[in-house]
């Protein structure tokens, strides 16, 4: 079966699972999209994890052809994982790119939803923060954390969707092409606003699907005081950058006849 009978119109899905240090998680989330989306392939994007996490996915690899690992030298971020990732997937000829973290907390048990809605969209955003989206097991203070940078990144970018920050999404391989994804500087969370507000600021048809997140159950914690603070000084210059580039537009354009 091919992912091309599964969703018409989305063609070759590649989902790429970035890790760090996911040993104890990389075989079970594998698995379970292999399962969930049999006609997708996977690529486990590891930075060289010491804790034998690559080796574990050239196991999976040398079961099943389906999988993939992209070796990267050392720990270099979210972001950079998931732009080596994309061009992987280009040189490949796939149609569409889906990001996934390994711990769980995205469960690949909904992604026929987020393929479902690219049939009719560029972009698809798995979203916490739509009715009908859930997170489970998470203490009052990651709520807030994602709650608020969600609302200031609604506020200071004037972008419409409820969850720019989160992490489980599909996205055409036209659309990430159309973007100038060698400008992509961002590295943690900001990663994924930056994307977001790129498409968003292209027109392109992004739409945002609810999904439950799951807090990880196994393995550490990547997120650190840093990733949010990257995270609040980027969109604080996107969002003056965005009104000054407002204000000299209208500044440049002509007046409107009179009378
Ligand atoms: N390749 C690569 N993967 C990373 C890096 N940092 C994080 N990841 C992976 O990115 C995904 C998300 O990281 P998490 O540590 O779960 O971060 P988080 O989901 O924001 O934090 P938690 O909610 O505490 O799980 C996981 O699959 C990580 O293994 C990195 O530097 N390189
Ligand atoms: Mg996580």
């Amino acid at each position: 079966m091919t992912v091309n009978e599964e969703y018409p119109g989305v063609g070759r899905v590649l989902v790429i699972i970035p890790t760090y240090n996911e040993a104890d998680n990389v075989r079970i989330i594998v698995d379970r999209v292999r399962r969930a989306v049999p006609g997708a392939d996977v690529l486990v994007a590891d930075d060289n994890s010491p804790d034998g996490t690559g080796r574990i996915a050239d196991e999976l690899a040398a079961a099943d052809s389906q999988i993939n690992v992209l070796h990267r030298a050392g720990k270099e971020g979210l972001g950079a994982a998931y732009l080596a990732g994309f061009a992987w997937a280009r040189d490949r000829g796939y149609d569409a790119v889906v990001e996934m973290d390994a711990d769980g907390s995205h469960a690949p048990e909904e992604l026929p939803k987020l393929l479902d809605a690219l049939g009719n969209a560029d972009a698809v955003l798995g979203s916490r923060w739509v009715p009908g989206g859930t997170v489970l097991n998470w203490p009052m203070s990651r709520h807030l954390i994602s709650r608020t940078g969600n609302l200031y990144t609604r506020l200071a970018l004037r972008m419409p969707f409820k969850d720019a920050t989160g992490g489980y999404r599909a996205y055409r391989m036209k659309a990430l092409d159309s973007m100038d994804l060698s400008a992509v500087a961002s590295q943690g969370y900001c990663f994924q606003v930056d994307l977001a507000w790129r498409a968003y600021r292209q027109g392109q048809r992004v739409v945002e699907v609810p999904i439950t997140f799951a807090e990880r159950e196994r393995g550490a914690s990547k997120m650190s005081s840093s990733i949010v603070r990257e995270a609040l000084w980027r969109v604080t210059v996107w969002g003056a950058q965005s009104r000054t580039k407002g204000i000299r537009d209208r500044l440049r354009a002509p007046a409107s006849p009179q009378g």
